[in-house]
């Protein structure tokens, strides 16, 4: 079937294929950095910790800056649209023994020249992992006020790299704070942590930054490993937090018990704030980060954005680390995914559905969400593709660019 051919089908059912299309092409998701190496960084840390893991030894990570930004750039050059490129505080570049609390904008510079060079926008991460100061866990939440004090310095030096990259590059960063506090043994005070955890971030974003360049934001989480008892940074603690002090609520959908959806978060999210940050992943019955595919709970993500008439309020970022296939096939696959299910919302007829759930008729809309399952979204995909000098044929080149330069490595 031809696109012109499906055009007219989705016509019938009231949809307009080209203004799909143009709306697919507004739409900016940041790129997560760390799918490359495995949440590695250039810091030398040693090994990733903080109750995430990578898993899996698939060969070709990039070891150093020049590998990374390769491979981001071949992945990009494999998906479609202009997009954003999210980093993490262990992927400065610099030859000083710089330690995280004296961060300073000069030692991102690289990534910024890298950014203006390829006219791509980028958001930021501090960095409260994988670090001798976090081996228990215990961060923002430290009741020793020297480890705490480290790591507030951390979370300020890094709004400044931020704000930073927001001025240089002319769009705000997303400043997204998550940490690994929490406790494998059942706690005999869940007050005190978080109330740290508060005061350390009152001093945190004390500084006032201009919005025009950092936009901040905090993220829960539900339990990691090793810390499977008692999460200080909860979704209520976070959610009240972000509400009182207005900074963004960033919802990991990897982040929630299993079958409490993301999705349905959006909605009420979106009536209490101007905005709403996203890290998109697939838990596989538990937060484990696996690639996202074009599963039903990412259409229904994506779904609900659109409808909510969203996507300029929604910050869509990426984030998992699959170590045991090819990195650049993991990007790339999340990466159309994401797209891919943002599309089928755009393509469906949501006033006309909305107007029958007035009316009560769920016997319609269930028909109708069935019949829209079989329309050949896929085409409509590809035309994207094609106008956007996307290739169709991108996992052949994945394998080309694994023999002639992953397999080097
Ligand atoms: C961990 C959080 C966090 C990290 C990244 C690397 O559970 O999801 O967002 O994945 O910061
Ligand atoms: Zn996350």
């Amino acid at each position: 079937m031809s696109y012109s051919e499906v055009k007219k089908n989705y016509a019938e059912i009231g949809v307009d294929t080209e203004k799909a299309l143009e709306a697919l092409k507004q739409v900016s998701i940041s790129l997560h950095c760390w799918q490359g190496d495995d949440v590695q960084g250039f810091e030398n840390s040693g090994s990733l910790s903080g109750g995430i893991a990578a898993t899996g030894n698939y060969p070709g990570k990039a070891r150093d800056p020049k590998e990374l930004m390769d491979d981001i750039d071949f992945a990009l050059s494999l998906i479609p649209g202009k997009h954003r490129i999210n980093l993490h505080a262990i992927y400065m570049i610099t030859d000083e023994k710089v330690d995280r609390d004296k961060l300073e904008p000069r030692h991102f510079e690289p990534w910024v020249k890298f950014a203006k060079e390829r006219g791509l926008k980028l958001d930021f991460n501090p960095t409260f992992f994988s670090h001798p100061k976090a081996s228990n866990n215990l961060t923002l939440s430290n009741p020793d006020p020297e480890i705490r004090n480290f790591w507030i310095e951390h979370g300020k030096a890094c709004r400044r790299i931020a704000a930073y990259f927001g001025k240089e590059l002319g769009s705000p960063a997303l400043c997204n704070v998550w940490i690994p506090d929490g406790y494998k043994n059942i706690p005999a005070d869940r007050l005190a942590p978080r109330a740290l955890l508060k005061d350390s971030l009152d001093k945190i974003f004390e500084e006032k930054l201009n919005p025009k360049y950092i936009i901040d934001s905090v993220e829960s989480k539900v339990w990691g490993m090793g810390i499977e008892s008692y999460t200080v940074g909860s979704h209520e603690f976070y959610m009240n937090y972000a509400a009182k002090n207005d900074v963004l609520c960033l919802l990991d959908n990897g982040h929630y018990h299993p079958t409490e959806m993301v999705s349905d978060k959006i909605s009420s999210m979106l009536l209490f704030a101007d905005k709403l940050a996203l890290h998109v992943t697939r838990p596989v019955r538990w937060d484990s980060d696996h690639t996202v595919l074009l599963d039903d709970e990412l259409k229904e993500i994506a779904k609900e954005i659109v409808r909510s008439d969203a996507l300029d309020r929604v910050l869509i970022g990426m984030d998992y680390f699959d170590a045991s296939i090819n990195r650049i096939a993991a990007w790339v696959t999340g990466m159309h995914a994401m797209q891919q299910a943002i599309l089928i919302a755009l393509l469906t007829p949501s006033e006309k559905l909305r107007d029958m759930q007035k009316k009560n008729d769920f016997t319609g809309i269930m028909v109708s969400f069935e019949k829209l399952k079989l329309m050949n979204f896929g085409e409509v995909w590809k035309e994207y593709c094609k106008r956007e000098n996307t290739p169709l044929d991108w996992y052949e080149k994945i394998l080309q660019y694994e023999k002639d330069i992953l397999s080097l490595r």
